[in-house]
């Protein structure tokens, strides 16, 4: 059934209607989806980047990295902690929700996230890449081992069995992203023929020039944001609105 579209949920910016996006979204043989803080907002989840994201008045780009953590472990640690905190109490919302429909109603199908939360798991979405790791799993800086953690409150400073600092499991600023997550992502991304990219800022790399190669890679790209990205300009078409409104309009 072709829903009708309300104009507070959305302006299409291109030449394509939803009806059309949803028939080459079911039509395709693999769709990739790109994921960012966006489609996590309407859980309560704040993005890093709106004013929101803020805490203490620090910038993520301050707080996500190793040289804050080497510098100020507590800093960093009580940063996590916070999150870990608010997010413990929230659920997935309607945008998550569809994208574990999706998956099930295409033939192939990866979501590749750059949210740490979790919440896509929890909406029972299955093929996930993520991106920028875990915020519910350690690493230890001595002997690496991960473990899944959800101590809410978390004891600051925790500390793995073997004596050796813990720190979250997430991929920080200058850090690489594993390779086998990029290898599994290039490859979803490249065998794609419709690609969704959902609630993030296009600006953190790598995961900002997904859209572009899955275009190069004859890929039909589709935006869906609250506001125009440095990527609106190369996509096949740019959805603004909310994720939630405008992802179960396609089910
Ligand atoms: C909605 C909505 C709703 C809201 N519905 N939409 C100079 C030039 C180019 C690159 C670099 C450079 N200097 C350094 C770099 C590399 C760097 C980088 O990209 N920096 C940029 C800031 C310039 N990248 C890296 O370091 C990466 N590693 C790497 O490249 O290794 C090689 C290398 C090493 C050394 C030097 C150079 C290269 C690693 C990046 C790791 C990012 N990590 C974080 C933290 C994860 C852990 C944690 O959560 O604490 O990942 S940073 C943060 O940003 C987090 C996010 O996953 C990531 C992306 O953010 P996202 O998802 O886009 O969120 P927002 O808040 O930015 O946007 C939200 C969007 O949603 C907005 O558009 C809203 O409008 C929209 N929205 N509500 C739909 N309801
Ligand atoms: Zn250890």
């Amino acid at each position: 059934m072709n829903m009708p579209l309300t104009k507070h949920t959305m302006q299409n910016t291109g030449e394509y209607g939803l009806q059309e996006i949803r028939e080459r979204l079911y039509k395709s043989k693999a769709v990739t989806i790109l994921a960012g803080a966006g489609i996590s907002a309407e859980s309560g989840v704040p993005t890093f980047r709106g004013k929101d994201g803020l805490w203490k008045n620090f910038r993520p780009e301050e707080m996500a990295t190793s040289e804050a953590f080497k510098q100020e472990p507590r800093l960093v640690w009580e940063w996590y902690d916070w999150r870990r905190r608010a997010l413990a109490s929230l659920k997935p919302n309607a945008a998550h929700l569809a994208i574990a429909e999706i998956e099930k109603r295409v033939k192939e199908f990866t979501l590749i996230t750059q949210n740490v939360d979790g919440l896509h798991q929890l909406a029972g979405s299955k093929n996930i890449i993520e991106l920028h790791g875990n915020i519910w799993r350690v690493k230890c800086l001595s002997c690496n081992k991960v473990n899944a953690n959800r101590e809410v409150p978390i004891k600051i400073l925790p500390f793995c069995e073997c004596g050796g600092l813990l720190r979250p499991d997430v991929v920080w600023f200058g850090e690489m992203l594993s390779d086998n997550n990029l290898t599994k992502a290039f490859v979803a991304i490249d065998n794609s023929d419709f690609m969704f990219v959902i609630g993030t800022s296009g600006i953190v790399q790598p995961a900002a020039s997904f859209a572009l190669r899955a275009k190069d890679e004859g890929a039909f790209v589709v935006e869906i944001n609250i506001e125009k990205t440095p990527l609106s300009a190369s996509v096949d078409a740019t959805f603004i609105g909310k994720a939630g409104d405008i992802l179960p309009q396609l089910l």
